[in-house]
């Protein structure tokens, strides 16, 4: 195959940033969207409809031999699902699949298409499978939004566990990470607010705009002025029907989904609200506002003179988050889709813990490839040259050190009330002038910079302590928690718990569980909890087997056939990309012990009494007459392919067990 067209990188003799620029190039100008460096998936957004997904391709893409059809995501799919149930080589183990990316390169299509394909594969009981991949437009119509970069930008992180038993999904739990909350009260230039009011305006009719009290989408200031195109409209009502389906479907009752829309509607009131100083310095609504504070009050199921008490001391916003819970069982698969990197015009709080994920991620990802890898042809006296890569362990570091990280500092200060976030910014830089990953800014605005993996961003610090300490003061609480609408008193009372698991519990139960909290528990700030879960998140991922698929995005414009060669080669560099290629062509991905890869294959020897040790493994190998391999102290090295190979060695033993089989028993009957 000529080397541009390659469907998989590891396989290029010559290697330099060009060839790989060319050969991406090629293949995306053909439609080839996908293409391996080994077993690691690369995928370009196509930002285009792709006849790659239909049902053949998909029954295609089931137990197939991942080199005999060209490299796709159902691939990816297969593989994982077969790696779980022990039929690859590494035996039944958890399997986690990192999909990354910067923002709009394409990792929640790709998380869409994987969740697909593995229903497919295992086969999955009709109604959970439509629960599950149902979940999902719920999950982006209330967790996404346009942004610059992606016209369906995730605004939280999910972490995706499918539970399997007896090879097919017994459940799934959907961890999210840090809704970008602020959003609701403000969009930034070209931005829009979450997915879902502009569903909910498009397509809910005039009789229900009537009872759920909303108006001409144009007025509301949580809209920006700025509503839609017919066109878009009608898109947005029928995405507002697939939501109140997918709602059907997941299990809400249909006094929840009345709640829900009338909440989102209080919101919007809620924006609408202008104040006033009075003479005597407390505020006041405006006069032209009094209709906006009264719709907000009835939408909430409060009382009009409770809820303008609680504004004038603060604003507040709602959180609606909801898991769905199903039993655990030993052994699961985990997906995860986050947002990507991001460097906006202005970046906030929400951006550096966005940011931090992906530091997180990456740092997985070379820890997996790079660190792991070379560390053990040393300790097993296998000849290799170092391939070196970008470690970014020291902005890590930067972030998480304690007693003086960035996260660390920015709790000290949020502890004091008086602390600004001049103080906190002041703070960062005595503590890190000189670290070659913090910039000092000179601005009158509490700025400073961070040089990521994938790049220089530099932040505006302003909200920064409010955002991380996120309460929602004692008489909103209150206030909502006493609601007549139940679904707001719940969602208020679940804030104090953090418990997150709301559609289940009776309402009783729950609050009283909240109060047990409430008493027991300080409350942790946001970066903390934060922090928290991506340790938890790191955690299983560095026990599970993992399968990489790095999205690149071809252009800025969100425009098919368009390739910026300067905004790949960028992300080809920031990802490591060549050093990948390298470690994946020259290296040894698959390194089982000697134990276990004998027992496993001695089938291949015809003689089933043979000792699970070093010289068995010698012997399988020379008959099998495999190329390539090394032998270590304790394991063996092989090339990511020698797996196919073995696997292809059993089937053809096995196919010819059958023929014997089925001769002899012709020849005895
Ligand atoms: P992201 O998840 O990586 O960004 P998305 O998965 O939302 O990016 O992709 C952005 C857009 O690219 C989608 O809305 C599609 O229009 C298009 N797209 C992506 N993959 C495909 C594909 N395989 N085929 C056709 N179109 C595709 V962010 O969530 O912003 O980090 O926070
Ligand atoms: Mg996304």
């Amino acid at each position: 195959m000529a080397e541009e067209t390659r469907e998989d990188l590891a396989t290029l003799s010559e290697l330099d940033e060009k060839r790989l620029l060319e050969a991406l190039s090629t293949r995306f100008t053909q439609n080839h969207i996908y293409t391996y460096i080994g077993d690691i998936l690369i995928a370009v957004n196509p930002f285009k409809y792709l006849p790659l997904y239909e049902k053949t391709v998909s029954d295609l893409y089931k137990c197939h031999e991942k080199s005999l059809l060209p490299p796709h995501i159902f691939s990816v799919a297969d593989r994982a699902y077969q790696s779980m149930l022990g039929k690859l080589a590494t035996g039944p183990r958890n399997q986690c699949i990192v999909i990354s990316g910067e923002s709009g390169a394409g990792k929640t299509e790709s998380t869409k298409l994987l969740l697909r394909q593995i229903m497919e594969l295992c086969k999955a009981n009709s109604q959970l499978e439509r629960q599950i991949l149902q979940v999902n437009p719920l999950l982006e119509a209330f967790g996404n939004a346009q942004t610059v970069m992606n016209d369906n930008s995730s605004r939280f992180g999910k972490y995706i566990q499918l539970r399997f038993q007896n090879a097919s999904v017994k459940g799934a739990k959907i961890n999210e990470y840090l809704l970008e909350k602020s959003r609701v009260v403000h969009q930034d230039e070209g931005e829009r607010n979450f997915h879902i009011f502009y569903y909910m305006l498009g397509g809910i009719s005039a009789a229900e705009k009537e009872i759920y009290g909303l108006l001409n989408p144009v007025l509301y200031r949580y809209i920006n002025n700025q509503y839609g195109t017919d066109e878009m409209i009608t898109q947005w009502s029928t995405k507002y029907l697939e939501v109140c389906n997918a709602m059907d479907m997941v299990g809400f009752h249909e006094q929840e989904k009345v709640d829900m829309m009338t909440i989102l509607a209080g919101i919007l009131s809620l924006g609408n609200i202008g104040f006033e100083p009075q003479e005597n310095a407390i505020l006041k609504v405006t006069d032209q506002s009094t209709g906006w504070l009264k719709a907000a009050a009835g939408q909430f199921g409060v009382q009009e003179d409770e809820l303008l008490n609680c504004l004038i001391c603060t604003m507040s916003v709602t959180r609606g988050e909801s898991i769905n819970r199903y039993h655990s069982q030993q052994q699961a698969e985990g997906i995860l889709d986050i947002f990507g990197f991001e460097n906006f015009a202005v970046n906030r709080y929400e951006q550096l813990c966005i940011n931090l994920a992906n530091e997180q991620l990456q740092y997985f990802f070379n820890h997996h490839i790079f660190l792991m890898g070379q560390r053990e042809y040393k300790e097993e006296g296998i000849d290799w040259e170092t391939i070196t890569f970008k470690d970014n362990k020291p902005i890590l570091d930067l972030f998480l050190a304690k007693p003086v990280g960035i996260f660390s500092l920015l709790d000290e200060q949020s502890a004091f009330p008086q602390a600004t976030d001049k103080n906190f910014v002041e703070k960062l830089n005595s503590s890190f002038k000189g670290n070659a990953h913090f910039e000092v800014v000179r601005s009158h605005m509490p700025m400073f910079s961070i040089v990521h993996y994938a790049g220089r961003v530099q932040y505006n610090a302003s909200g920064f302590l409010e955002k991380n300490r996120d309460t929602i003061p004692a008489n909103i609480r209150g206030l909502f928690i006493n609601s007549v609408t139940p679904l707001l008193s719940v969602l208020f009372a679940a804030t104090i718990s953090r418990t997150g698991t709301l559609m289940p519990q009776s309402r009783a139960k729950l609050l009283k569980s909240i109060d047990d909290n409430f008493n027991s528990t300080r409350k942790l700030s946001v970066g903390a909890q934060f922090k928290h879960s991506l340790t938890v998140l790191m955690e299983k991922m560095f026990a599970a087997n993992p399968h990489f698929i790095r999205c690149i995005k071809p252009n800025s414009s969100k425009k098919p056939d368009l390739l910026d060669s300067k905004l790949i080669m960028e992300q080809l560099r920031y990802n490591g990309l060549l050093e990948t290629i390298r470690i994946r062509r020259d290296g040894y991905s698959w390194r089982p012990l000697f134990e276990d890869f004998a027992q496993r294959y001695r089938i291949l020897l015809i003689k089933p009494d043979v000792p699970s040790n070093k010289e068995t493994c010698l012997c399988i190998l020379n008959n099998a007459n495999l190329k390539d391999w090394k032998c270590g102290h304790s394991r063996l090295f092989f090339k990511y392919w020698h797996q196919e190979e073995l696997a292809k060695l059993i089937e053809r033993l096995e196919h010819a067990a059958t023929v014997i089989q089925k001769n002899y028993l012709k020849y005895i009957c």
